[in-house]
């Protein structure tokens, strides 16, 4: 991006100085780019247009992971909506005996991964409600069965706020529960369960969840044992965009130390069937801004994902031009959280081929991958 062209855009002083060298350091293919301060970030978000925010962000997307946006062939499996916290921005828990609370036991848990036998799927991604009458050794189970029926498949599972609590119920340290986990079959955490880290929000959106530090330690023990975890944010609702910045802040901290997570995951909250449903949602340009500005600020997180269920189709095309390089999965209508708080799929399902479409009409190559980021290599 050249200094004229940003003249044009009619930027403050500030904008203008902080767009050029990001700009700048962009330039070298691999470089490692300009480190945005807090400061800066909150600039970025207040005063740039968000134009800008996307030219910027797609050249450090480029210098980070080429001409690729990634997709996979993925499943969820959601044992229950059954849980002990009581979210405020959740539309899909629910207490047992509720009339459309469900619960899977092993058996069905089994039976579902069965189904998918013989499907070219590469990652089952496990999660749900914090049932109250489950152990760690209930967890471990799950996996191992799911791991027989599908042995080829990764199983990415449980968010820091489900290991939390089996884990702490057990009285063993996070790292010997994961351990255990891992022992099972676990190979990546999903980055759930982060929503806004500032204790004077969480206490308004999720007070009973664990805290920041909780989930930070649960993250550090994954990475320190090797398993990939992912990170995301939950904005839109309550927070302010320092909040929002203090969470990508401890996020890239953490990132600094530990290199464990792969990708970061922006979530809007949506507004449907909830406790918050009054605050609305935030608008299409807002979402944009976020995307762009989670890929400026964590230089250190190699994979931003526009989680296609979450924002729908359009808007996710729309993300690729703002900083993402994945798209996450096919899915194939087996997660209900999003459905539930009003997104406009309500059945998801993406074929591979519109991924590709999606991932082409942005100009960039689409690369099917697992769970770790390796391509898929497929015969015929
Ligand atoms: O932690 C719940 C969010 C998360 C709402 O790691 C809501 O690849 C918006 O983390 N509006 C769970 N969001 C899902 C999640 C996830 C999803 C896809 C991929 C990965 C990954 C992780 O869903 C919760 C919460 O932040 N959520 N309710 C709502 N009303
Ligand atoms: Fe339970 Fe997760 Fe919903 Fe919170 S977001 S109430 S932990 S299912």
């Amino acid at each position: 991006m050249n200094a004229r062209l940003l003249h044009t855009m009619n930027l403050t002083p500030e904008v203008e100085r902080i767009a050029t060298a990001l700009a700048a350091a962009s330039e070298t293919p691999g470089g490692s780019g300009y480190r945005l301060s807090d400061d800066e970030a909150l600039t970025l978000m207040r005063e740039a247009p968000v134009a800008l925010l996307g030219t910027l962000a797609v050249a450090r997307k480029r210098q980070i992971s080429g001409d690729e946006v990634y997709y996979n062939r993925n499943i969820h499996i959601e044992p229950t909506n059954i849980c002990v916290f009581r979210c405020r921005f959740c539309s899909y828990r629910r207490t047992a005996g509720d009339p459309d609370a469900w619960y899977h036991d092993l058996d069905a848990v089994e039976r579902l991964a069965e189904a998918r036998r013989g499907e070219p799927i590469t990652e089952v991604h496990i999660v749900g409600g914090v049932h109250p009458n489950h152990d760690l050794d209930y967890y471990c189970e799950m996996i191992r069965r799911v791991r027989r029926a599908l042995p080829h498949v990764a199983i990415k599972a449980y968010t820091a706020v489900e290991l939390h609590y089996i884990i702490s119920k057990a009285g063993i340290s996070l790292v010997e529960g994961l351990r255990r986990l891992r022992e099972a079959g676990m190979e990546a955490i999903p980055g759930g369960g982060a929503e806004i880290f500032a204790p004077e929000v969480r206490t308004r959106i999720c007070p009973e969840k664990p805290t920041a530090e909780e989930w930070l330690a649960t993250h550090e023990a994954a990475h320190g044992l090797g398993i990939a975890t992912n990170c995301t944010i939950l904005y839109g609702h309550v927070e302010t965009y320092e909040h929002r910045i203090d969470h990508l802040h401890r996020l890239r901290e953490l990132q600094d130390r530990t290199r464990g997570f792969d990708a970061f995951i922006p979530l809007k909250y949506r507004n449907r069937h909830n406790d918050l449903s009054s605050l609305g949602e935030v608008s299409l340009p807002e979402d944009m801004r976020m995307m762009a500005l989670s890929r400026l600020y964590l230089d250190n997180i190699p994979h931003i994902k526009a989680y296609w269920p979450m924002l729908g189709i359009g808007a996710t095309e729309l993300a690729l031009s703002f900083g993402a390089d994945d798209i996450d999965g096919t899915i194939d209508d087996t997660t209900k959280i999003y459905s539930m708080a009003g997104a406009e799929d309500q059945r998801p399902v993406l074929s591979t081929e519109r991924m590709e479409a999606l991932a082409r009409s942005a100009g960039f190559t689409p690369v099917e991958r697992d769970t770790f980021y390796r391509p898929v290599e497929r015969r015929g």
